[in-house]
């Protein structure tokens, strides 16, 4: 498989020890498998971005032992203005622990207005295989990395079309 290049450090929050790399054809067994995860997910996407949703990236992202965690963010709704509903499916590439700093959520923030504070956060470790599919508009960040293999995850975000709606 061809070697992932990083990204410019400005595609990822606490850069440290983390890379972003925009996959493309030539990552070919990452892309198939990303587009089985989105064939499973299918009926789910549509029914909450419709038919006409585009996606507007394809990446993997990869942190290491060192890596601090991320702040928490929503990846759309920075505004609380109206925005395009955006979902992430995240691919988990191998057994992720605690210490590997898996994907940290809030659960129920996609609702909850810009101010509102949060009850809890959960960590979501995660056996290789496992799929991940969460609300751009959810708190989330990526977990402190202390020690392990590195994290490797791919990942595909969708966004409506707004001109066509779902
Ligand atoms: O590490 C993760 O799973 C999430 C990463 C993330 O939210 C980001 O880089 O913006």
């Amino acid at each position: 498989m061809a070697e992932l290049s990083a990204q410019p450090e400005m595609f990822v929050h606490t850069p440290s020890f983390r890379k972003h790399c925009l996959l493309s054809f030539d990552h070919t067994p990452v892309v198939a498998a990303v587009q089985a995860a989105v064939d499973l997910l299918r009926p789910t996407l549509v029914s909450k971005l419709g038919i006409h949703a585009t996606m507007v990236e394809l990446a993997a992202l990869i942190s290491r032992s060192g890596a601090d965690a991320q702040p928490v963010h929503r990846d759309v709704g920075l505004t609380g203005e109206e925005e395009s509903e955006v979902f992430t499916v995240q691919l988990i590439l191998q057994d992720t622990d605690e210490a590997m700093g898996p994907l940290v959520v809030e659960p129920g923030t996609h609702r909850a207005p810009l101010e509102a504070r949060p009850e809890r956060q959960i960590a979501l470790p995660s056996p290789k295989g496992s799929l991940v599919l969460f609300n751009g508009r959810l708190r989330h960040c990526g977990g402190a990395h202390f020690g392990g293999l590195d994290r490797v995850t791919a990942y595909v975000t969708f966004m409506q079309s707004k001109e066509a709606g779902p």
